[in-house]
């Protein structure tokens, strides 16, 4: 719509990921007539590329979309640290990262449309520095998973759209408490962040103000992630950090923060990151009629093995396997239950790495946890399964088929990788 009566050409820039062939098919249904070639876009050589000046990233990654930048590490790298470092750190941009001017860096704070407040870096860091350890997970995380057992429309993401960090910086709600604004009187924080679209908007979401509001719910304006200033493509020079909650929420580069009773206008709350039955398709969705995601439910998932790998099983009849398990919204992982006989016998994995400092309802960061799997070696090859149990004994799917959503959101079904054993 952005682009109607119009040239498209300057938008495939911005969204070359779209730039395929399903979307031209669809595109095609909706032309109204030619544009003159004197109308025609022309690219020129000092045309302005959104993508020009994009940070350089590690070669770690495994790109899912280059402009936008999505990459993903391999999964056994990830559970090689609690903390997940920033070159392993998965990536989701929608838009092109935006050109940071640090010295007129300014985050305004704004109710409605009328601007209460403005903040400097200076001014944010002044509050008490607050750190947690937090989980940030795309709601398309596992989504290859579920595209198997359905088509869908999305990226095609493995297990890696997860990353576990500590964040420093502001708590939201001290901020908001020197500001003269009630609970009572808005029902959603909405956060902007400063990379815009081709028409101007800017990325965009929201979270109920109850939780902006909660001292408990640890929302921060962080300038830190794992004691460092924030990465660009992670955010710098400010990311709101909404623990337990979708990664879509936690919006990057954010420079306004708008009290309202309504939730975020944007693109990302509105018409995209909502679940729906598995009835639902291309052809009878409304966006209106679901929620838009906010905490997510418990995962896990296994990085080591990966699939297809050929294991040599030791004089134990034991093969090593690793992974991660994550509720959102505070909950704790209390087990993590693996079984390669389809559920006949269930092996109890050792929890080995949790934020030893959370407290109750806020296990905000990732579990990893492992464990050597007794398995029989005659069979050739066995399929493990890993599902985990939160603190509210919550625990996942069985399968895919049935929690199937058309854009292939809170993939959250046991995770199973099949390998060969030698
Ligand atoms: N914030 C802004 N400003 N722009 C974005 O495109 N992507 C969101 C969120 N915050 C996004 C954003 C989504 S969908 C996810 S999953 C996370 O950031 C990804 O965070 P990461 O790139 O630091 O891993
Ligand atoms: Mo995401």
């Amino acid at each position: 719509m952005m682009a109607a009566g119009g040239s498209i050409d300057p938008f495939w820039m911005v969204f070359a990921n779209h730039n395929k062939s399903e979307i031209l098919e669809l595109l095609e249904s909706m032309r109204i007539g030619n544009l003159r070639s004197e109308d025609v876009y022309k690219k020129t050589a000092d045309t302005f590329d959104p993508y020009a000046l994009e940070p350089v990233r590690s070669k770690i990654l495994k790109v899912n979309g280059k402009q936008p930048f999505c990459a993903e590490p391999p999964p056994p790298l990830l559970v090689k640290n609690f903390k997940t470092p920033k070159d392993v750190f998965y990536v989701r941009n929608h838009l092109p990262v935006p050109i940071i001017d640090i010295e007129n860096y300014e985050l305004e704070l704004a109710v409605e449309d009328d601007t209460i407040k403005t903040l400097t870096l200076e001014d944010i860091k002044k509050y008490p520095k607050y750190t947690v350890t937090s989980a940030i997970m795309c709601g398309g995380n596992r989504r290859s998973e579920m595209a198997d057992a359905k088509p869908l429309r999305g990226l095609s993401w493995s297990v890696g759209a997860i990353g576990n960090a500590s964040w420093s910086g502001a708590r939201l709600c001290d901020v908001l408490n020197g500001l003269g604004v009630k609970e009572e009187d808005y029902n959603h924080v909405q956060f902007e962040g400063m990379d815009l679209d081709p028409s101007g908007i800017p990325y965009g979401a929201s979270i109920p103000i109850s939780k902006a509001f909660d001292p408990r719910a640890d929302v921060l304006l962080a300038y830190e992630m794992n004691e460092e200033e924030i990465s660009l493509d992670h955010g710098y020079p400010i990311r709101v950090i909404v623990p337990g909650v979708v990664g879509a929420r936690n919006v990057k580069w954010c420079n306004k923060i708008i009290f309202s009773k309504d939730e975020s206008p944007s693109q990302f709350q509105q018409n995209d990151y909502k679940g729906f039955s598995p009835s639902i398709d291309w052809d009878n969705v409304d966006f209106k009629t679901a929620p838009a995601i906010q905490e997510l439910p418990v995962t896990s998932a296994i990085c080591i093995p990966q699939r297809g790998e050929r294991i040599t099983v030791d004089k134990n009849g034991t093969i090593p396997v690793k992974g991660y398990a994550w509720s959102g919204s505070g909950k704790k992982i209390i087990r993590v239950d693996v079984t390669v006989d389809q559920g006949e016998t269930w092996h109890i994995a050792k929890l080995v790495a949790q934020d030893p400092d959370a407290k109750e309802g806020r296990h905000y960061a990732w579990t990893l946890w492992s464990l050597d799997l007794p398995v029989d070696k005659t069979k050739g090859s066995v399929e493990i399964w890993v599902k985990a149990v939160d603190s509210a004994y919550n625990t996942q799917p069985e399968s895919f088929k049935n929690i199937w959503n058309l854009r292939g959101f809170l993939c959250n079904a046991y995770h199973r990788v099949k390998v060969d054993l030698v």
